[in-house]
């Protein structure tokens, strides 16, 4: 049996809440990421026999028994998961009953998976049923896109295409748009089912007031959205208070996904 410690998705998991921390986007025990990881992959550095503890999740999760997931411990600090992974991570597989966690490592301190369990394994369902090879759900509060919450309106369309505006490569990499969320209370089965709502048409979905979720293929695609984003939201913030000159015109931004070959949200656009 292999060194969990070496292996590839835990290495990817310090690396990635490191990062985050580093940008400013999870403060003390802001944001959550779970990841689903392939069995085989696991089996290389965990006995799957050996069940540590069981932990109800509260909510069905039917489409993903078996499943395996690696994911950030509730009240852990992303600024130390590098330090201490087996205390602020956790792997576990959903039982065969829909709604119970097997924890197969980690959470070693007695902890357990992050409060926003019912938003990431509900979104990872509502991903899956549209792109078979999503694994990631990431949720973070990253500065700017969070700022951008308070003064902007909080409707899907303007939110897009206000962000789709900030940087030439926004509408090339999330075409999709953003879903938005007003704000609601976090930690419950009720934003779960919204986010999930949201998740079924887009990749990336605003907590108002609150954050941001993100699903994808791989953590760096995932990250890479997010990150495209808050880059967008922090040009917004630097100029939003300053006369407009120049902008990225909406035909502009057609001509860019067409000739990237994206399928966007073309009622995001203002064209006829
Ligand atoms: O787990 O970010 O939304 C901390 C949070 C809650
Ligand atoms: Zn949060």
């Amino acid at each position: 049996m292999k060194n969990i410690l070496d292996a590839p998705f835990v290495k990817e998991m310090c690396d990635t809440t490191a990062n985050m921390y580093r940008l400013g986007w999870d403060e003390r025990n802001g944001g959550n990421i779970s990841y689903m990881l392939d069995k085989n992959e696991v089996a290389e550095y965990l006995d799957l026999n050996n069940v540590i503890r069981t932990i109800p999740t509260g909510f069905d999760a039917a489409d993903l028994i078996g499943k395996i997931f690696i994911v950030t411990g509730t009240g852990k600090y992303f600024k130390n998961v590098k330090y201490d992974p087996e205390n602020n991570l956790g792997i576990i597989r959903i039982a065969k009953d829909g709604t119970t966690a097997e924890l197969l490592w980690g959470y070693a301190d007695g902890g357990k998976f992050t409060s926003e369990l019912p938003a990431h394994l509900m979104s990872h369902m509502a991903r899956l049923s549209v792109d078979p090879e999503n694994r990631v759900v990431m949720h973070s509060h990253p500065t700017n896109t969070l700022a951008m919450n308070y003064v902007h309106e909080l409707d899907e369309k303007k939110f897009t295409h206000t962000l789709w505006e900030m940087c030439t490569e926004c509408i090339v990499v999330f075409p999709d748009g953003i879903g938005v969320l007003p704000w609601m209370l976090c930690g419950t089965n009720e934003i779960g089912e919204a986010t999930a709502k949201k998740m079924a048409e887009f990749r990336l979905v605003i907590w108002g007031m609150h954050g941001i979720y993100g699903a994808g293929k791989t953590i760096d695609e995932t990250f890479g959205l997010i990150e495209t984003v808050e880059k967008a939201a922090q040009i917004y913030m630097l100029t939003a208070h300053l006369p407009r000159v120049n902008t990225i015109k909406d035909e502009d931004m057609k001509t860019l996904a067409e000739a990237f070959g994206v399928e966007y949200r073309k009622d995001f656009l203002n064209l006829d």
